[in-house]
């Protein structure tokens, strides 16, 4: 399947792995880059030092193109900004806020830059500063989220802008990717279907959450001051989403709680205090396997399905059978 995206990286199949802080590491990134995919180096809130370790491991294990995540509000923004133009990485996506600032140097080193947006007016800046294309993230996804969901966001990104469009949030299967695909998208980001394969390096008790996890399991916390995080329902979760409505916690407070919870739940695997971020997909992870098998998986259900005409497709949906 050739899309712009799949031109513009030079890459397989037009699938991302989603950026997840404290998770996406050498080992899933070059996976998914060796399947054919977009593997994405995530260091969330992680250190230039740490990542450029990152970005040599992953240079060891794949030869084929990878990118770096810039979570923005990282205090190490302006450090991995200059890190990704001296190890020379093919590409970077960026979330949780405007990369307007970096846009033009990373362009002069010949980096395609792809911005996470969660708006049609942050697309539209992306596209006038010189993004190659952009990432639009619906409130299904797992972690940091926006105000929309995929099914509306994207077709209205994809009216917005000329440059392509990736459909994120709530795609963990071939006929996900497909309806991605319709809705307007030249390709996917997918995240939570990552958690539980093989060389995701993430805590077991991470991956058997999101395994055991059903559609309504997961919760945001944090709408009421900003910073609203989808993750897995557990004691962490209920408890900031009774402390936020009970005394209305200004944002600073709300930081310090999530200060930390992340790396308990990827690292430590804590159930009781750790944030599990995972999409609302996460409902309908029921495997593990490899990278590989999960990025051919969903392009042969994907490729199945397009190439159906609708009475095929309805008569197929009445069967309830898996593709
Ligand atoms: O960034 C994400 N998802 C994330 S980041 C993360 S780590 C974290 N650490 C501490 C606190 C919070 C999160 C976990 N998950 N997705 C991309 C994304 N970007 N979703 C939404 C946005 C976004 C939102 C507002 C991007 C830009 C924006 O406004 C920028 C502007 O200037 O208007």
């Amino acid at each position: 399947m050739r899309t712009r995206i799949t031109e513009l990286l030079g890459i397989e199949h037009p699938i991302f792995q989603g950026a997840m802080a404290w998770i996406a590491d050498a080992s899933l990134a070059s996976a998914v880059s060796n399947a054919g995919g977009l593997g994405i180096l995530a260091g969330g809130s992680a250190s230039a030092d740490v990542m450029a370790r990152q970005i040599d491991e992953a240079k060891a294990r794949t030869d084929k193109p990878f990118a770096l995540n810039i979570m923005l509000m990282s205090p190490h923004a302006d450090d991995l900004a200059q890190l990704a133009i001296d190890k020379g990485v093919q590409a970077v996506t960026t979330g949780a806020g405007s990369p307007a600032a970096y846009m033009a140097s990373w362009r002069d080193a010949g980096i395609k830059v792809i911005p996470v947006v969660a708006s049609t007016a942050l697309a539209r800046r992306m596209e006038k500063c010189g993004a190659d294309a952009v990432i639009a993230e619906g409130g299904e996804s797992g972690g940091h989220i926006g105000e929309l969901n995929t099914m509306a966001l994207v077709p209205q990104v994809v009216q917005t802008v000329r440059i392509p469009v990736l459909a994120a949030g709530g795609i963990a299967s071939g006929r996900q990717l497909a309806a991605a695909l319709l809705l307007g998208a030249e390709g996917v980001q997918v995240g939570t279907r990552f958690l539980t394969v093989d060389e995701c390096t993430v805590h077991e008790n991470y991956k058997r959450k999101v395994l055991k996890a059903k559609d309504s399991d997961t919760i945001v916390t944090g709408r009421i001051a900003g910073h609203p995080v989808r993750g897995l329902k557990n004691k962490f979760a209920r408890e900031a989403r009774s402390a936020e409505l009970k005394e209305a916690l200004d944002g600073a407070e709300q930081e310090l709680r999530h200060a930390g919870s992340l790396r308990r739940a990827a690292i430590d695997g804590d159930l009781e205090t750790g944030s599990f971020m995972a999409g609302e997909v996460a409902g309908m992870v029921h495997e593990r396997g490899s990278a590989a098998e999960v990025v051919q998986g969903l392009m042969a259900e994907a490729e199945t399905i397009l190439n159906w005409d609708a009475e095929q497709l309805l008569a197929h949906n009445e069967t309830r059978k898996n593709l």
